[in-house]
């Protein structure tokens, strides 16, 4: 009996070690600084990603970077944001070369944007034009952070050099605000065969849609279920920073319809500013050609953009733009039981000269939503 006791102890320690083994699997990034200075190993969790560490140095030489085989081609340099699926050793690339490292040169950038090696008393092929989208255009590579001195194609330059992006502010600029993104806690909403209730509101790429309807759709999904039977209405609310005030902001609303065209006023959708109430002139949502909800099909029309006719002003710093979906009887004569109908709501897009920013939720969205 006590035997029988210790073997199934043992039993039990191993499946036990077999488990924390396989919870803990972890694999080894190792550097080899051929030279340089030597960088740490570290350990990242399966299919976790290592991070790039500061560079290393090297007297008489130039990093050109981390290089999956010691042959220093640009097809080999390592990409820090793939999981790491084995154990690797990175090679430290060099060059005699001179570099030409081409930066950003704005607050929040990442460390650089590229590096160029050339050869020394010889001429600097500048990168590609970077892009912000953030509704700065970009203005040319200058020699200096202040951008005084312009980077000459066709100048000879020697030893290593850093050139500075210039940035100029667009007079007005597009901004685009998923409505995937929103603050989706606690809403519901009322339909016809379901209520949904959160995330459960997001759809698109994950669902079956037809094709004309999913390529529409901006970042690939937006929230469905708008409607409902709440008096006080359903909303997406917008919180958007500006980073100063301007007037004659214009608004466009990607939009789709499930239930056929609709023909939307502020009668039943909202859409404010700043708690303000646009005063825009009905919209019509182009939609399949129904009459009864018999012969609903979902959405089957490609979503659109619906420019508002009101224009309205933005303060510096933060704004709140909110579509409020309110009772209504937009939906079938013959269907008593939607109390509201509204449009899919993909994104709004906002014209205006501020520059706009927002804290989207759609990375926590999709997780908690398991589109991912
Ligand atoms: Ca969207």
């Amino acid at each position: 009996m006590k035997k029988v006791i210790a073997v199934a102890g043992l039993v039990l320690v191993l499946a036990f070690t077999a488990l924390t083994a396989c919870a803990e699997q972890s694999y080894t990034v190792s550097f080899q600084s051929n030279g340089g200075t030597e960088i740490a190993t570290q350990l990242v969790e399966a299919g976790g990603v290592a991070s790039e560490p500061k560079e290393p140095e090297r007297d008489g030489f130039e990093f050109s970077g981390w290089y999956t085989q010691e042959e220093f081609g640009e097809e080999y340099l390592y990409d820090f944001t793939e999981p790491v699926t084995e154990n690797i050793t990175l090679y430290a690339g060099w060059t005699s070369d001179p570099v030409a490292t081409f930066y950003w040169n704005y607050d929040g950038a990442p460390e650089f944007y590229s590096k160029v090696i050339f050869k020394d008393g010889g001429r600097i092929v500048a990168p590609a034009d970077p892009d912000r989208g953030d509704g700065y255009s970009f203005d040319g590579w200058y020699a200096d952070e202040d951008c005084t001195v312009m980077f000459d194609p066709a100048a000879n330059y020697s030893g290593s050099r850093s050139f500075y992006a210039k940035w100029t502010k667009q007079p007005v600029a597009t901004y685009t605000f998923e409505a995937e993104g929103c603050d989706l806690t606690g809403l519901t909403s009322f339909g016809y065969s379901v209520n949904v209730s959160e995330t459960d509101m997001i759809l698109g790429s994950s669902n079956a849609l037809p094709e004309n309807v999913k390529s529409s759709l901006s970042n690939g999904y937006f929230i469905g279920y708008f409607q409902t039977k709440n008096e006080d209405g359903l909303t997406l609310k917008f919180p958007i920073d500006a980073d100063k005030a301007s007037t004659g902001n214009r608004i466009s609303l990607r939009l789709g319809t499930e239930y056929g065209t609709l023909t939307i006023s502020p009668e039943e959708m909202d859409v404010k500013v700043n708690g303000t109430a646009l005063d825009y002139e009905p919209i019509t949502v182009i939609g399949e050609n129904l009459t009864s909800v018999t012969q609903y099909k979902g959405y089957t029309v490609p979503f659109n953009d619906y420019t508002l006719s009101s224009t309205f002003d933005l303060k510096a710093g933060e704004n709140l733009i909110e579509l409020t979906i309110k009772v209504n009887d937009l939906g079938f004569a013959d269907e008593p039981m939607l109390s509201s109908v509204g449009p899919g709501v993909d994104c709004i897009k906002v014209r205006s000269e501020s520059a706009l920013t927002w804290e989207s939720m759609w990375e926590d969205n999709k997780l908690s939503a398991g589109l991912e």
